[in-house]
């Protein structure tokens, strides 16, 4: 079975987004390869975290993945930074990288474009200990967004370099990028992505919002004057947003939402993807309370770390050897 590695960072509240983008998928995979799945704590940390919300959105992450339908029989699902093989070939990673290479990933670059001040250093190298994370299971593939395809990139690159220097050590990993229409954008602005960050929170759906409160938000959605239901994220990226929701959700084509809607107005489309997203939620959030209640997040996480500490350790102690940093 070919192996698949992929995470999430605790940098906030999950969001529908992440749903939808992400974990939805990872359940899919989760029966085609050998998938691991981590909390990606170590890259959540490159911005300035609030100690008790990481510590709240770590937990709820673990049991969310189990509530959308991570089955830990079938994934292995560890905390990043419980497995120190990660940080520790991650500074072998960044050794391996160039300040050129490293300058050139598009959310330092972005970043930097903007003048924000207070960037990190662990901002700028985090893709070296994203090469790192695949590197460590010999992934053969990560599935990623079109904006993180260039960081698999990145990682292919280091691991021919490693192996040409010190020959053969790490599987070239492959990016599986998600079909177009897998991006939620925000409901206040619908050409922003919609991310656990975003400030503006009637903007984005949170996995744990009250369901009543979800959908209020999806009924004040920003749409246009255009008063036509259909997929034209251009000129239409509110109600197109919507569309990919419900699609999403409900498992329908696109197309025959669209059908449905013909000569409909936006309130009675707004009601059903709202309907839908309160009923997702409603189910979605019962799972939790369970797994929450059961303790069992803990359990999986500690058999989870067991497993891919396990891997990562060898792995690491041949990329020493073959370093020079075994001696005896
Ligand atoms: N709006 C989205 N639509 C589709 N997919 C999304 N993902 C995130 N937002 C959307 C996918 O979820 C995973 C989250 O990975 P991450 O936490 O490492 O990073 P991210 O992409 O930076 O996520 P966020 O929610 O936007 O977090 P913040 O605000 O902290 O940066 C990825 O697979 C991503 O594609």
């Amino acid at each position: 079975m070919k192996k698949m590695l992929s995470g999430i960072k605790p940098s906030g509240r999950l969001t529908l987004g992440n749903y939808i983008g992400a974990i939805r998928k990872f359940v899919e995979y989760q029966d085609e390869y050998e998938l691991y799945v981590f909390i990606a704590n170590l890259h959540a940390i490159t911005v300035a975290q609030d100690k008790a919300e990481l510590k709240k959105n770590t937990k709820d992450l673990i049991a969310l993945y189990l509530a959308c339908g991570l089955d830990p029989k079938k994934v292995t699902i560890f905390l990043q930074s419980d497995v120190h093989e990660h940080a520790e070939l991650g500074w072998i990673m960044t050794c391996n990288s160039y300040m050129g290479e490293l300058q050139r990933m598009t959310q330092y670059k972005d970043k930097t474009a903007k003048g924000e001040t207070g960037i990190t250093a662990g901002l700028f190298t985090y893709p070296s200990l994203m090469a790192a994370d695949i590197l460590l299971y010999d992934a053969d593939y990560v599935p990623v967004g079109i904006d993180q395809k260039q960081h698999v990139e990145l990682t292919r690159n280091l691991a021919e370099r490693f192996n040409n220097r010190y020959g053969e050590t790490f599987v070239i990993p492959e990016p599986v990028v998600a079909k177009v229409g897998a991006k939620i954008y925000s409901l206040q602005n619908p050409t922003k992505k919609m991310s656990k960050s975003e400030e503006n929170p009637k903007g984005t759906i949170d996995l744990l919002d009250e369901p009543s409160l979800a959908r209020k938000k999806v009924m004040s959605a920003v749409t246009d004057s255009l008063g036509i239901i259909q997929y034209d994220p251009e000129n239409q990226p509110g109600i197109s947003n919507l569309l990919t929701i419900l699609s999403s959700l409900n498992g329908e084509s696109i197309e025959s939402i669209v059908n449905r809607y013909e000569g409909k107005g936006y309130g009675e489309f707004k009601k059903e993807v709202g309907q839908q997203v309160f009923d997702f939620l409603t189910d979605l959030q019962k799972r939790y309370n369970e797994i929450i209640a059961s303790g069992m997040a803990e359990q999986v996480i500690k058999e989870g770390n067991e497993k891919a500490s396990f891997i990562a350790r060898k792995k690491l102690s041949k990329v020493k050897r073959k370093i020079g940093f075994e001696v005896f």
